[in-house]
């Protein structure tokens, strides 16, 4: 299977490339990339971090693509810095999409409530079109607010209307991380209706783990799991993850542990 994962490459603190490079590569697929900048860390928590926007070379990338002829099973799209990047990702669907192929849309914009830096309301407009091409979008709970204008935190409740809010704009929404008394939940469309898997959660926040869960989805849907399994395989690998990582990194804004868990992870996924 082919992969192309379009997101940012930050050197330090483990999220977007650094994470969905090896995790769908251990899953059994190739995965080529399309970095949308570079940075020497992510942005959130630490500051003086460099970013170089690489927009200007995405048009030669993929005229280059276009004459080797290239086409994608899976485009799995991440941190996009800018509206003309998401028209950029808008045309790579319909220029290197293989017939029959999925299209996961992470609609990066932020966390715990708030946008990452950067982000404007314009943006979140955009990113509305961009999710309507999709086959899985997977906001997490902040995005989920603002791509439905409904008030953060998200509630039992208010995550069933977010649910069908989301529905309008694709067809199968998974919800990531939604908090509750202790437990992080996952809500998506099942073959029986809306769908929720609950983990025990641990306190503390950690940056990548949108990114571990929509790289796990995608590379589990490589291998051939349906969407279901491939939640349940994400959410485990996650949760497990999380409660390592609890333990074992000190500064958080270095990302999780998981390296250590993927073993496990392909254990399940190859059963
Ligand atoms: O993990 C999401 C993410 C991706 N890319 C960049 C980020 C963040 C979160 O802070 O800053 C550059």
């Amino acid at each position: 299977m082919q992969v192309l994962a379009i997101n940012d490459i930050s050197c330090v603190g483990k999220c977007s490339l650094t994470v969905a490079q090896p995790i769908i590569s251990a899953c059994g697929a190739t995965c080529s990339v399309l970095p949308t900048a570079l940075l020497s860390t992510h942005t959130g928590g630490f500051t003086g971090y460099t970013f170089r926007d690489l927009t200007n070379d995405i048009p030669d990338i993929l005229s280059h693509w276009k004459s080797l002829g290239l086409r994608f099973d899976f485009i799995y799209s991440g941190y996009l810095g800018s509206i003309k990047q998401i028209d950029l990702v808008l045309t790579i669907i319909r220029d290197f999409l293989a017939d029959d192929g999925k299209v996961i849309v992470d609609p990066v914009m932020g966390d715990s409530g708030k946008l990452y830096a950067g982000f404007t309301n314009e943006y979140i407009g955009k990113m509305r079109e961009l999710c309507k091409k999709a086959d899985y979008i997977l906001p997490n709970d902040t995005e989920a607010c603002y791509l439905t204008n409904i008030p953060y935190p998200l509630t039992k409740e208010t995550a069933v209307t977010a649910m069908q809010i989301l529905q309008t704009l694709c067809k199968n929404p998974i919800i990531t991380g939604v908090n509750s008394e202790n437990k992080i939940s996952v809500y998506f469309a099942g073959d029986k209706g809306m769908q929720v898997l609950t983990h025990d959660s641990v306190k503390g926040f950690f940056h990548g783990a949108g990114d571990l869960f929509a790289s796990a989805f995608v590379g589990a849907l490589a291998k051939g799991k349906t969407p279901a399994q491939a939640i349940a395989l994400c959410s485990s690998f996650v949760a497990n993850t999380i409660r390592r990582s609890a333990n074992e990194v000190k500064d958080s804004r270095y990302g999780l542990a998981f390296e250590k868990e993927i073993y496990e992870f392909l254990q399940q996924l190859n059963k």
